[in-house]
């Protein structure tokens, strides 16, 4: 490269003009006054790679390209081509091309994308992948399926952003730069919670979610199934649960439940996406809606009112019935039939109808019952201060009031409600959402870690809860969620020390139009797209 000679004159007035004239995006980091740019970016991967090393020229997807698939067994090989047929989907929309897929070992030189997990390493773990390009092909490597599965969502970001658009683009190139990615998480557990119970939303809706959740690497969506307002699950043993319980949400609309068969849907879709999906049933407190279904649940026999407003704290299970541990154990038994993950959540917030020691009773009772069906419970603080609660349950922590789950090396997830609820506003003037945890705008929403809150060998991930108490449509939900959850996909994967803000926003920026371009209702905030 040659280098300009300039003179005191071309630098006060031609570089500026330069830098205008080219478009050149410049931002200025207050503090170090370090000037990134987009150019200057090595690459705008979220969540950032690992390492990354760019090489020498560029691979051109073609029509006529060809997809091999090879695993180390016939069973590998079948999953990693159902992977291939996943690319495929979310490619062929922009490019037109039905690539062909074989599962064997490249017979061409070039011009095929080859996934597979022979001869990779151990070290790169379940969701690790190296991703190398060069101008003749492109190899995917993971250990595992799962890793192929993550390295394919990072090629998607090498492609040209209109790979994302849901029509065929004429007259562009898909080239991607030749690379060099080795890749894995910092964090085992990267989640997102969905609260279908203030407002509903339907299967396709949350399906929606978990697909553009996966695209960052998100691979736990846990679902809050009930609630003061509602029951959003169909249990065959005690029907009137969904069917009265299910009817309403907040504001007195019409609300719904998922049947057994939509909810075995959502999983088995989330795990093509490699998303495990953690059910969630909230109690003692939280429980009105179950209350209403049945009078037997209430110390006078009759059923409660469903309720429709947003208060919470009023309701609560009896603690020292038998009846109500029985009807517990025959959901417990019941979603451990239908659900996949290896975790119960069981709530266990804000009980303030339930004195401290009946509190802590029940939350030692069923916490019993979930490990009883063969699997983990998740309770949220304060359960970690029940006696009866002990490392065997994992600790979602949503108020900085993890003591007694540190004492008892209890396992974490991170959810400080004033870094991680998508349901707080980014600013005064958003449309949506509530402000009791605080503000939360984008920059910080991604200044922070998990290991600011607890010991780094206790903490399994962050999960970022979505509450929809005033989150009634699908837009809604999108502007809440985007595009803070890139922010957080990062903070679980990518490790804190090569974590920057500054970097970091200049590769949000560069997103914007691929969420654009697949339809995602993001909140486009001026500090970042202006
Ligand atoms: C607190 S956070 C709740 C939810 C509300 C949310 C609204 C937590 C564990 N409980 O019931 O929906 O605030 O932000």
């Amino acid at each position: 490269m040659k280098r300009l000679k300039l003179n005191f004159i071309s630098i006060v007035f031609l570089v500026p003009i330069v830098l205008i004239i080219s478009g050149c995006f410049l931002i200025k980091s207050e503090e170090s006054k370090e000037v990134i740019s987009i150019d200057t970016l090595e690459n705008t991967i979220i969540p950032k790679p690992l390492s990354f090393e760019k090489t020498e020229g560029e691979f051109t997807l073609r029509k006529d390209t060809i997809i091999y698939v090879k695993g180390n067994t016939d069973e590998e090989t079948e999953e990693i081509y159902n992977i291939a047929q996943f690319m495929k989907s979310k490619i062929e929309p922009a490019t037109g091309y039905n690539l062909k897929v074989k599962k064997e070992y490249p017979k061409n030189k070039k011009n095929f994308i080859y996934l597979t997990t022979t001869g990779a390493e151990k070290e790169l773990g379940s969701e690790g992948y190296l991703l190398n390009s060069s101008k003749d092909n492109i190899k995917i490597i993971g250990y595992k399926p799962d890793g192929i599965f993550k390295g394919i969502q990072t090629l998607r970001q090498l492609f040209p952003s209109e790979i994302e658009k849901p029509c065929v683009v004429k007259d562009i190139e898909w080239t991607i730069p030749a690379v060099n990615i080795k890749d894995k998480p910092n964090y085992e557990h990267r989640g997102i919670m969905i609260d279908v119970v203030r407002h509903f939303f339907t299967v396709d809706e949350v399906k929606r979610q978990i697909d553009m959740a996966a695209a960052y690497k998100i691979n736990r969506v846990h679902l809050h199934l009930s609630d003061d307002q509602g029951w959003r699950l169909e249990i065959k043993k005690w029907p009137e649960l969904a069917l009265k319980g299910g009817q309403l949400q907040v504001g007195g609309g019409i609300g719904g439940f998922y049947t057994q068969e939509d909810f075995k849907d959502i999983v088995k879709y989330a795990q093509s996406r490699y998303v495990e999906i953690i059910p969630e049933f909230e109690m003692p407190g939280h429980s009105n809606a179950a209350l209403a279904s049945y009078g037997f649940l209430n110390p006078d026999g009759k059923p409660k009112d469903l309720y429709t407003g947003t208060k919470v704290g009023f309701s609560s299970f009896m603690t020292r019935d038998e009846k109500t541990y029985s009807f517990i154990e025959d959901i417990i038994k019941e979603i451990s039939e239908i659900s996949s993950s290896k975790y119960i959540h069981i709530g266990g917030d804000e009980a303030y109808a339930t004195s401290k020691e009946d509190y802590n009773y029940f939350m030692g009772r069923v916490s019993k019952i979930v490990q009883k069906y063969g699997k983990t419970p998740i309770v949220l603080d304060p359960a970690d201060t029940s006696p009866d609660i002990n490392s065997d349950t994992i600790l979602q922590n949503w108020k900085n009031s993890n003591k007694s789950a540190v004492e008892k090396n209890m396992k974490m997830i991170i959810s400080i409600a004033e870094k991680s609820y998508l349901d707080m506003k980014y600013n005064e003037k958003t449309q949506y959402g509530l402000t009791w945890a605080g503000l939360i705008p984008i920059d910080n929403a991604y200044n922070w870690d998990p290991i600011d809150y607890a010991p780094k060998e206790l903490i399994l991930g962050l999960e970022s809860p979505l509450w929809t108490e005033t989150i009634e449509i699908e837009e809604a939900m999108d502007f809440m969620i985007y595009p803070r959850l890139l922010g957080y996909a990062e903070i679980g994967w990518t490790p804190r020390e090569m974590r920057d803000y500054n970097e970091y926003k200049i590769r949000l920026s560069a997103h914007g139009e691929r969420m654009e371009n697949k339809g995602i209702n993001y909140y486009k905030d001026p500090s970042i797209w202006n």
